[in-house]
């Protein structure tokens, strides 16, 4: 059923706990945690508790918990002391997507200026 927790998801179960994760903020709809192959000096997903393949279905479904990861990774990033970041939602296979539980990155600490990394 939309938006319940997929046994198969690595992403779900951070949300369980059943796999750890570095978390450094959470409310009762989102988790922010560090990911655990960082492309930059910060490197946080925020995600939702509930299950969507990606934020274009979270947001088409749950738009104010879409909006609430917006809210939550601009909280982040100010958290690490951010002044400049980027936010990425890889979506499809094709966009290097490899969890298929919506999230956004939060990537920053280096100068972001060329390239999309
Ligand atoms: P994407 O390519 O947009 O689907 O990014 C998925 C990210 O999730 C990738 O940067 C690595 C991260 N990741 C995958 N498995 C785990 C995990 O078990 N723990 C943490 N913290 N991050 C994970």
């Amino acid at each position: 059923m939309a938006g319940e927790p997929q046994a198969d998801c690595v992403f779900c179960k951070i949300v369980s706990g059943d796999i750890p994760a570095t978390v450094v903020r959470k409310t009762e709809r989102t988790l922010t945690f560090r990911d655990i192959n960082p492309q930059a000096p910060t490197h946080l997903l925020v995600i939702p508790r509930v299950h969507y393949a990606d934020a274009a279905e979270l947001a088409a479904a749950e738009p104010q918990i879409a909006a609430e990861l917006l809210v939550e990774a601009g909280g982040a990033a100010a958290g690490e002391g951010l002044e400049s970041y980027r936010l990425i939602f890889n979506t499809g296979a094709g966009a290097g997507q490899t969890v298929f539980h919506a999230h956004v990155h939060v990537l920053g600490g280096k100068p972001l200026t060329e390239g999309l990394v």
